[in-house]
């Protein structure tokens, strides 16, 4: 594949200013009439051709101002479309025909069925596989789109913008025309047409715009849209209090499909959704899944105005919307429901999928100067830590004077195409500070470390922090320059209360931010006539690691008395694995783990304390992950006694405080009807948490069967199968939960996806085998993207020891996965074989099978730009 490099970026000689599209869908004919208004950028001649993108088109006709072109006037591949003969004036109009076929995509990006509705996938470059164009995201262009079907298949007719005529025609057929006075780039082209059902409600915003507001489902599946729609409505007041942003369409329209490569796409007023982030009920959704609708439609809804309004100049630029939209989501669900556990919930999304990323050999900067295939780069970097560098800005700079960087922002650039300079300037002016060491944040790669030491002198009463940062190297970046990281903190004393320190010297310090900006810095503070215990990182105030030389008792002190809760979160994070860590390196030995009771004593201190979230309990009684302690280790990772360890701490945990978790567990019991609220989502969390150790400590499966069979929602239903499937594989009870789970949902595959992914996701070396018997299931299918995803995808980065199997059969039966799925869907192949990205960490013999497989794949004859992409870079 090509290699695309930002240094290379210029405007193009051509704009589109207006673009008239019509439809004439057929499932396997669809013709394309595309009228394109031209206009020749100053300084460009005739001569100069109109060279237009495409990818796998058929050209029916071609004409220019009104007459068909000769053959000597273009030139046309199925991926490229150059006109030659062109007119003097510096306006004209191109009239494209072009024929499609949306059965046969199964690529699911341009247009394509799914479960018979026609939908669309444009971004990135999918508008290229409907018509020929300039399929980039700086022009902009005023879409009008006339779309006709037969009334019967697709009474539903729907695209971008707001609605303008309908009527009958001939033969059964019927047509709509949409216009969208919002100029926008093709990425933001949307089409829908079948037969669907749909709710309606509407939305007034500040300014008194009535916006009718209708979410689209398959026939039947209505009433499971409510919550999305309650969300979405929740969305648009928030965006207005928090960031001053109004609607600007008449409708807002969102359909639900199920093939979909994303999780859902922000086409202006057509937005266009995975079914699971849509759809929700208490018999069939679990609380994650209502947190996930919730967080997803706010970030399609806030899109339209961080993404559509102002949109990005290139594809390098992708974090300008995604990483700001990601922060501005989680902001939303953080007012909507505990903002502590919100933060910790991100921070371990951050840690298991950003800190990876960046560790290994698909490390790229937050801002990428090259790629190969840009839809490789809508990854956990972009997004995340694009996320936490919006979030640092604002630490940096307070709450105020960000809201002023924000709407200077919306200011100067909407209806603009524009770059993280332009971002990172508006902060700059409106506070006056320099961003230009900050903006590194988004040039170099890798996660910094940070190595902190401490010193009290009492007799000077001042403590001393002394701070350094480094960073390794990622691929084509050896060299790092130091960032500015700001470090939240706070100096608590004995009495669990902060100290105030008399003056500050050394690196500069503003309210609770220390700015570290050299190499090693130190912080000198006066007047403290105690030893402080100091809580660093605060709220995870940067996308650090850190190494600290705190005693094990200032982590003991802070898990129980700091007041950020991010805070003690952290430090009971940090005993729980370094204590199981220590397991891991005895069961390496030949040695049981050791249990550190006063570590199995603080669990069940937080566990027990009733001033706490339910929720944050849970957080807290969840140990790190297999994953989280095998990134903690780094290298020579044996997946088998990092499982056998933490068993280990469960297991101690579990009998220690039996009684005091079955007391819990009884209490916590649902009583009144479902609600998905946060509150009533974390007594369930803690709840379910708790069902797991008391099955280790009874050693029976019984009481997940008990709850299995009692459970009215997804939320108990799916954790009671959970314990049954994972702790007691080969158990009856287990047979049986399985059975009634299938029976019970046999006929709706979105749920279904819950049952492969528990299986999938059983430790052990046998699972390979349930996942080959499970590929044969009627409702399993590679081709459809959340299948693929719930039984490849997490055997793959969700079952440890089943996936790194010493044998290295699973990475075998991988490879021959990924090549299947490439034949189809390569975005998918792709994005499931990063799964592999860290195969270098792995102990010597499991490092080898997962090398020999990564080299099948490249050895593999027609590979996808996609995979032969990642793979490559993988390997390295
Ligand atoms: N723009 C792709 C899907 C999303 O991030 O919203
Ligand atoms: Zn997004």
């Amino acid at each position: 594949g090509q290699l695309f490099r930002l240094e290379d970026y210029r405007p193009t000689d051509y704009l589109i200013p207006q673009t008239s599209l019509a439809f004439d869908l057929h499932p396997e004919k669809t013709i394309v009439r595309a009228v394109l208004s031209i206009e020749r950028r100053e300084g460009t001649d005739a001569s100069q051709p109109l060279v237009l993108d495409g990818d796998d088109l058929k050209l029916v006709a071609l004409s220019v101002n009104g007459v068909a072109l000769g053959d000597n006037g273009y030139q046309a591949t199925p991926e490229r479309l150059e006109i030659t003969q062109l007119p003097e004036e510096k306006r004209f109009t191109v009239e494209i025909v072009t024929e499609i076929n949306p059965m046969t995509n199964r690529q699911l990006m341009g247009l394509y069925r799914s479960s018979g509705v026609y939908c669309t996938q444009c971004e990135a470059e999918g508008f290229r596989r409907i018509t020929y164009f300039l399929d980039r995201p700086d022009v902009l262009s005023v879409y009008t789109v006339r779309i006709e079907a037969s009334k019967a298949e697709a009474p539903v007719l729907l695209s971008n913008g707001n609605p303008v005529e309908t009527g009958d025609l001939p033969g059964g057929r019927h047509f709509a025309v949409w216009d969208d006075p919002h100029p926008k780039p093709s990425y933001l082209f949307a089409l829908v047409a079948g037969s669907l059902g749909h709710i309606a409600d509407s939305f007034t915003t500040r300014s008194g715009r009535k916006v009718d507001l209708a979410i689209y489902v398959e026939h039947g599946k209505e009433p499971r849209a409510l919550y999305a729609m309650d969300a979405l409505k929740r969305s648009m007041k928030w965006d207005e209090d928090v960031f001053g942003r109004e609607y600007d369409l008449d409708v807002f329209n969102v359909v639900a499909v199920s093939d979909f490569n994303m999780g859902a796409m922000e086409n202006k007023g057509l937005n266009v959704f995975n079914d699971k982030y849509v759809l929700a009920d208490a018999e069939t959704a679990t609380d994650a899944d209502y947190a996930g609708i919730e967080a997803v439609i706010a970030h399609e809804y806030f899109h339209n105005w961080t993404g559509n309004r102002i949109t990005c100049r290139d594809w390098f630029q992708l974090c300008l919307k995604e990483g700001l939209t990601v922060f501005r989501d989680h902001e939303f669900s953080a007012d909507q429901r505990s903002r502590a556990v919100k933060r910790i919930a991100e921070v371990k999304t951050l840690k298991a999928h950003q800190f990876p990323e960046d560790a290994g050999p698909l490390a790229h900067p937050v801002r990428p100067r090259q790629y190969r295939e840009i839809n490789n780069f809508y990854t956990a970097t972009v997004y995340e830590k694009g996320s936490e560098v919006v979030r640092m800005i604002r630490t940096i700079l307070g709450p105020d004077l960000f809201r002023k960087g924000m709407d200077l922002y919306f200011e100067r650039h909407d209806g603009d195409a524009a770059t993280i300079e332009d971002f990172v300037r508006v902060f700059e002016e409106a506070s006056g500070r320099d961003l230009s060491q900050f903006a590194l944040w988004y040039e170099q790669a890798g996660t910094p470390n940070l190595s902190v030491s401490y010193d009290y002198d009492a007799a000077e009463k001042t403590f001393t922090i002394e701070l350094e940062q480094s960073m390794k190297a990622t691929p084509g970046q050896s060299r790092k320059k130091p960032m500015h990281i700001p470090v939240k903190f706070g100096l608590i004393g004995s009495d669990g209360k902060e100290i105030a320190p008399e003056t500050t010297a050394g690196a500069e310090v503003i309210a609770d931010v220390i700015h570290l900006r050299q190499r090693k810095e130190t912080v000198r503070f006066t007047g403290i006539t105690e030893r402080p215990v100091p809580s660093l990182l605060r709220g995870f105030s940067a996308p650090v690691t850190l190494a600290s030389e705190l005693p094990r008792d200032d982590l003991m002190f802070l898990a129980l008395n700091d007041s950020d809760p991010v805070g003690r979160w952290q430090a009971l994070t940090k005993l729980l694995t370094g204590t199981l860590i220590a397991g891991v390196k005895r069961v390496r030995g030949g040695k049981m783990p050791v249990i550190d009771s006063d570590i199995v004593d603080l669990v069940g201190r937080i566990t027990a304390d009733e001033t706490l979230d339910a929720a944050f309990r849970a957080l807290c009684l969840t140990l790190p992950g297999e994953s989280d302690i095998a990134r903690e280790i780094g290298n020579n990772i044996d997946p088998d006694a990092v499982l056998a360890s933490r068993d280990a701490l469960i297991k101690a945990i579990a009998e220690t405080h039996a009684g005091l978790f079955a007391a819990l567990y009884d209490t916590l019991v649902n009583t009144g009807e479902f609600s998905p609220d946060a509150a009533s989502a974390g007594r369930r969390a803690l709840r379910n948490s708790l069902l797991d150790y008391l099955s280790v400590a009874e050693a029976s499966p019984s009481r997940a069967a008990a709850q299995y069979r009692a459970a009215d929602n997804m939320t108990d239903r799916a954790a009671a199968l959970g314990v049954l499937v994972h702790r007691f594989g080969d158990s009856e009870s287990a047979a049986e939960a399985l059975a009634a789970f299938e029976k019970r949902f046999g006929g709706d595959p979105l749920v279904m996806d819950k049952w492969f992914i528990v299986q999938a996701t059983r430790p052990g070396p046998k699972s390979l085998d349930t996942v080959q018997a499970l590929m044969q299931h009627r409702l399993f299918s590679l081709d459809n993207p959340n299948r693929a995803r719930a039984l490849i995808g997490a055997f793959a980065t969700a079952n440890q020891t089943g996936f790194n199997r010493a044998d290295g059969a699973a990475y075998r039966f991988f490879a021959d996965a990924i090549l299947k799925i490439d034949g189809e869907n390569p975005q998918l192949a792709a994005r499931l074989l990063t799964a592999l990205r860290s195969w270098r960490s792995l102990e010597a013999g499991r490092r080898e099978h997962a090398r020999a497989a990564l080299a099948q794949i490249a050895a593999t004859e027609k590979l996808s730009t996609d995979v032969k992409d990642i793979v490559e870079r993988t390997l390295g």
